[in-house]
């Protein structure tokens, strides 16, 4: 069948295993194919969805002290870079020597890369089609150039603190000692903040969380009934995370590559944790990380920080 040339057998491997588990449980990086990268976006400018917008915000406003702090010259690597919409206002007051986007959409990474290269002719790109949660051999022609991390969007909210801590060793071997880090981590808060933030009224957080069965239905031999699940957010308070499972609202079977799955009514498949972080706990992460903060900026409300780190 056509549509199965361009798996991923990592997909496919997840998904089965994952739905085998107790609770049964799917890795979050799944949601971002081509659909589910746009769906994000789409979420990006929800009225309910703070992170972006105050994100976006700080780094405007401090761009040109976090400028002073790094210094000119670096290669600045950006961990999971999607549609890039953060990066001009570091590019252009870092005034970087290189710029290495890695995303795991690599449609999505090569148009952002040619609308940024627009932008800023005379820099070197070198995007680069990769899960960033394996080890990264960082392009040659950045070798020898001192590295800026960029790792925004509190994307390292999805990890549990072991997995957590084990990518942020990583990128120090990455990146190299010397190196520093600008990192976004969502803080935590009320859950009536929380709650719409991931479950919004126009209901595009449920059509992102579904669309990963319409995914698996897409890209492996599969007959999920999509339209028997819905979509739940929910707050785990001990854990501080929001929690987004696909609930099935009914009985119900399917089978995915000829292995057969069933799942009772109210059962669910959890597809994303996102960890929200007080100031200390944020620090002794990063620190456990081998990560040393160096400066951390929040807006007024401090619902959303950024962290300057050195290796
Ligand atoms: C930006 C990937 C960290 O957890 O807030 C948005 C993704 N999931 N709405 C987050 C997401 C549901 C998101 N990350």
């Amino acid at each position: 069948m056509a549509t199965m040339l361009n798996v991923d057998p990592a997909f496919r491997a997840d998904v089965l295993t994952g739905l085998s588990l107790r609770p049964r449980a799917i890795p979050a990086r799944w949601f971002y194919d081509r659909q589910g990268s746009e769906l994000f976006e789409a979420i990006t400018r929800l009225p309910e969805y703070y992170p972006t917008r105050v994100e976006t915000a700080l780094l405007e406003r401090h761009a040109g002290e976090i400028a002073q702090l790094v210094g000119p010259g670096r290669a600045v690597v950006e961990f999971g870079s999607g549609s890039s919409t953060k990066t001009p206002h570091i590019l252009s007051a870092v005034e970087p020597a290189a710029y290495v986007p890695i995303d795991i959409s690599g449609e999505f990474l090569r148009q952002s890369a040619a609308a940024l290269a627009a932008d800023f002719p005379k820099l070197r790109i070198e995007p680069l089609e990769a899960d960033f949660t394996q080890p990264i051999q960082p392009p040659d022609s950045i070798a020898g150039l001192p590295r800026l991390g960029f790792f925004p969007g509190s994307t390292i909210g999805n990890m549990v603190a072991r997995t957590a801590v084990n990518l942020l060793r990583a990128m120090v071997e990455t990146l190299g000692i010397g190196a520093k880090l600008l990192i976004g981590m969502d803080r935590r808060k009320s859950p009536e903040v929380l709650i719409p933030a991931y479950d919004d009224a126009a209901g595009i957080t449920a059509r992102f969380n579904l669309n990963l069965l319409e995914r698996i239905n897409r890209e492996l031999d599969a007959d999920v009934p999509v339209d028997a699940f819905r979509h739940r957010a929910v707050w785990n308070d001990g854990h501080s995370r929001i929690e987004m499972h696909l609930q099935a609202m009914r009985d119900l079977r399917f089978a995915i590559d000829g292995r057969p799955f069933e799942m009772a009514a109210g059962e669910t498949i959890h597809t994303e944790n996102s960890h929200k972080y007080g100031p200390h706990d944020a620090r002794l992460l990063l620190r456990a990380g081998a990560w040393t903060p160096i400066a951390e900026w929040t807006d007024p409300q401090d619902q959303f920080a950024i962290l300057l780190c050195e290796a």
